[in-house]
């Protein structure tokens, strides 16, 4: 996808934040620090655009960002962050859930897992809610440069193993592998809505 223009909308602390003129929008999801504000640069190349840092639970709020004037990628803030409170952990659960589970604007779900390590008990937990409410999502496999081909390998076998049932893409923003993939997948889900 040819991208014309891509910039930051809003930041959404509840429901009535939200977009209202009824675009498509693209959610990433993953725990903290998983790198997905990074993805979403990555894609865009925009290198700002979406705040990275080495602090985890840096985004609080679901972020817009309009793409083209024609849909959104929306930003999630990441779980699991040991450090946070359990009134944010709450918080968490309660915003995601409401926005996944009533955002009818929604068309793809992208849920990003560390390369490196096994998927968390929080990850299969929100594979298994996605699956559950039949949301159209894939899995994007994050920071794959900081492996040997081989453990990739092997790690990927333990991802499959664990978020059965859906499609994996290894991807590095470093390196932009998996970046094609990713984009023809979203560009599947538009043209499908
Ligand atoms: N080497 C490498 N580093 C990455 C990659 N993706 C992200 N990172 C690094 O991982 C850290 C966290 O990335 P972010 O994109 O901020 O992660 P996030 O999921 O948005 O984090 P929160 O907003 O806190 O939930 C940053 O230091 C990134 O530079 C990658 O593909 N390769
Ligand atoms: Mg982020």
């Amino acid at each position: 996808m040819k991208i014309t223009s891509a910039e930051f909308t809003k930041s959404a602390f509840n429901e009535s934040h939200w977009t209202t003129d009824g675009l498509p929008e693209i959610a990433f999801l993953g725990r903290s620090n998983v790198g997905k504000s990074s993805l979403l640069n990555s894609l865009l190349q925009r290198k700002g655009l979406a705040r990275t840092s080495n602090t985890p639970g840096r985004t609080q709020s679901i972020n817009f960002f309009l793409i083209n004037e024609s849909f959104y990628f929306t930003d999630l803030p990441g779980y699991g962050y040991a450090k946070v409170s359990k009134t944010m952990r709450h918080d968490w659960g309660v915003m995601a859930e409401e926005y996944l589970s009533q955002r009818r604007e929604l068309v793809l779900s992208i849920q990003l897992v560390d390369s490196r390590h096994d998927p968390t008990q929080l990850d299969r937990q929100l594979h298994e809610w996605l699956i559950h409410h039949h949301k159209n999502h894939f899995i994007v496999a994050t920071k794959t440069d900081k492996l040997s081909n081989n453990k990739l390998k092997k790690s990927f076998a333990e991802i499959e193993k664990s978020l059965t049932g859906s499609k994996i893409i290894a991807y590095s923003a470093l390196t932009g592998k998996g970046r094609d993939e990713v984009w023809r997948e979203i560009g599947n889900s538009l043209e499908k809505r």
